[in-house]
């Protein structure tokens, strides 16, 4: 049962990897769709394939979700309530010791990752409050389950993330609205490029003699999530390929 058919959703980061993904999937079962991100081309291009290929209604919005104001003006601007909010833009930069941390890189984490997402929350949460309906998903990651060497921001603000979704079930208790974390392991998107810098090489490196999941492999279980009955409530999911069995234990084939 299609239960997204003519809803309006909101994904951050929908320019590349699960929210791109995302958008694509929920556009071709009818929902609507608002792609936001900083690439503008992407958007546009995008926009201009989900419009042609689905039929689908597709606004978008480009903006940074570390600039507050910009995503207040983004959720003002919306002309529609928006039904699901995917809070996915976010990225790791870096994965370096704690010593040695950049704090260029911690910053743009926690701000993108947490602030980012809060801010979001913050603006769509009180209009769903007062509708009294919405679903609030949040992309996490194993990384929000278990911490490991050179990942002490990054985990720490997929921990954050992890946090913020429970309290926020716990604050909206009593109303219809839903939220829900989607913690998938390792995804072969733009993630491990843009952690090490722009370098390929030691971004192919991280899906090197291994299945990685794809964002179409996240997107479907984000559907899932999203089309359960009102009073179904998904508040995790951990998505793991299966030669990976934790944040750190993965089986790589011989070469
Ligand atoms: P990608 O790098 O492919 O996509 C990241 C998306 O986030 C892009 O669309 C990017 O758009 C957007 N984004 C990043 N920073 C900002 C910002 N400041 N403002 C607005 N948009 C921003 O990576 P993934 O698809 O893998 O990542 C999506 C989410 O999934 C992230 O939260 C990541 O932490 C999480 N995740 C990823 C995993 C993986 O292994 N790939 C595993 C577990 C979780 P633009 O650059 O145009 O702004
Ligand atoms: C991204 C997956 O394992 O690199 O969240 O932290 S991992």
């Amino acid at each position: 049962m299609n239960r997204i058919k003519n809803k309006w959703v909101l994904i951050t980061g929908a320019t590349s990897g699960i929210g791109r993904d995302t958008a694509i999937l929920f556009a071709r079962n009818q929902a609507n769709v608002i792609i936001t991100g900083r690439r503008e081309n992407r958007l546009n291009e995008l926009k201009q394939k989900l419009s042609g290929e689905t039929g689908a209604r597709i606004l978008s919005y480009c903006f940074d979700v570390r600039d507050r104001e910009a995503c207040r003006k983004c959720v003002e601007s919306i002309p529609h309530p928006v039904d699901i909010l995917i809070n996915n833009a976010g990225l790791a930069s870096g994965k370096d010791p704690i010593d040695q941390g950049d704090f260029e890189d911690w910053d743009k984490m926690i701000d993108t990752n947490i602030k980012g997402l809060l801010s979001m929350t913050r603006f769509v949460s009180e209009k769903m409050r007062q509708r009294n309906e919405g679903h609030i998903i949040n992309i996490g990651s194993i990384a929000g389950h278990e911490a490991y060497s050179g990942g002490s921001v990054y985990c720490g603000t997929k921990h954050a993330v992890k946090a913020i979704t429970q309290a926020a079930k716990m604050d909206l208790t009593g109303t219809n609205i839903r939220v829900s974390a989607i913690s998938p392991g390792l995804v072969d998107t733009e993630f491990s490029e843009v952690r090490f810098h722009g370098d390929k090489d030691q971004a192919k490196e991280v899906y090197k003699n291994l299945e990685p999941l794809t964002g179409m492999d996240v997107a479907e279980i984000i559907f899932f999530v999203a089309n359960r009955p009102s009073h179904v409530n998904i508040l995790d999911t951990i998505i793991l390929p299966v030669h990976q069995s934790s944040a750190t234990l993965v089986h790589r084939d011989e070469e």
